[in-house]
């Protein structure tokens, strides 16, 4: 019976030991992909009647509001194409939820941006998209135009979740797709929808800056006094590991990879106390588990006063004042 006891006991402060840790991973890879964003494209960006309207060519439909215009007298959005082309067709997914604000939308053409024509008036029934599968597909067979507008005339707020323009020359491809788009006026339900942070292509370089960076923390410590000749293995072991890779592997996972490695030696500051860290990161854990923590990761000094672990975080990684 009390082995029972006893084996229960290990198995529920194991489970939550296991649950806790990869929430605490997850929570510290967010942070990672956060301060990615913030470094390559700085702090969220106010949006501007081109960057909302961005949102209603920007291939994502979801059935919500890719951009939304102020209520005016006569909202539009437009998008232009490049140069003039014959057109086949315009596809209009609409905003689930107010879908019948849209039941008059309007579709203009132009070739030139200032003189523009009615191709089609829309008179419901409510089209939806989404929700239904069955955006309002218009034929334009015939017209050719550079810049495509919706407009309404009425007072009203105007927004689609995406609108897809078809060419003729080839009726299967979406030539309105990130193009550059405008509308008559933002809201409070406007938002920068240009695409954010580099592309994928861009991991290798991401990883090349983590080891770089790795291999200074090395000789930092190093010069600190600390030894860190199993991190510096680690970190070598890596780097082998990754030039053998193919460039098409150097992903994600490999760049949390290097992270973890590089969060490791900052940790390994001898200003730091690994277990005051274990113990404060357990406030992530379920309350009973936190007593066993402290008796597995006793704190053997006096906690680092926040402003000089800052001070030092700071130091040790001056390109973001993020958490490590
Ligand atoms: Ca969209």
């Amino acid at each position: 019976m009390a082995h029972r006891t006893l084996f229960l006991f290990l198995l529920t402060v194991g489970l939550s030991w296991t649950g806790a840790y990869a929430d605490f991973r997850d929570e510290v890879e967010a942070d990672w992909k956060v301060q990615l964003l913030q470094r390559e494209t700085g702090p969220k960006r106010a949006p501007t009647p081109e960057t909302d309207a961005a949102g209603g060519c920007d291939g994502v439909k979801d059935g919500k509001w890719g951009f939304h215009t102020e209520n005016q007298e006569g909202p539009w959005w437009q998008v232009d194409l490049g140069d003039v082309k014959p057109l086949d067709r315009v596809v209009l997914w609409n905003r689930c939820d107010a879908a019948a604000r849209n039941d008059n939308i309007i579709v203009q053409v132009s070739e030139d941006g200032s003189n523009w024509r009615d191709a089609y008036t829309h008179n419901g029934p409510t089209f939806y998209g989404k929700t239904d599968g069955r955006p309002l597909s218009v034929p334009l067979a015939g017209c050719s135009a550079r810049y495509v507008r919706l407009t309404l005339r009425a007072q009203s707020w105007l927004h689609l979740d995406e609108v897809e323009v078809f060419g003729a020359a080839d009726p299967v491809r979406n030539i309105a797709l990130r193009r550059p788009a405008v509308q008559s006026s933002i809201s409070q339900w406007s938002a920068d929808h240009r695409p954010r942070g580099k592309r994928d292509t861009a991991w290798p370089e991401r990883i090349a800056a983590v080891v770089k960076r790795s291999r200074e923390l090395v000789e930092i410590r190093r010069g600190e006094g600390v030894d860190v000749s199993r991190h510096a293995a680690a970190l070598a072991r890596l780097e082998r590991e990754l030039a053998g890779l193919p460039a098409r592997r150097l992903d994600r996972g490999e760049y949390e990879r290097a992270r973890w490695l590089q969060r490791r030696l900052l940790l390994a500051d001898p200003l730091l106390d690994f277990g005051e860290i274990r113990n404060a990161r357990a406030g992530l854990l379920q309350p009973h588990v936190r007593p066993v923590l402290r008796l597995v990761f006793p704190a053997r000094r006096r906690p680092v006063p926040p402003r000089r672990l800052h001070d030092r975080q700071a130091k040790a990684f001056p390109h973001h004042g993020g958490p490590v």
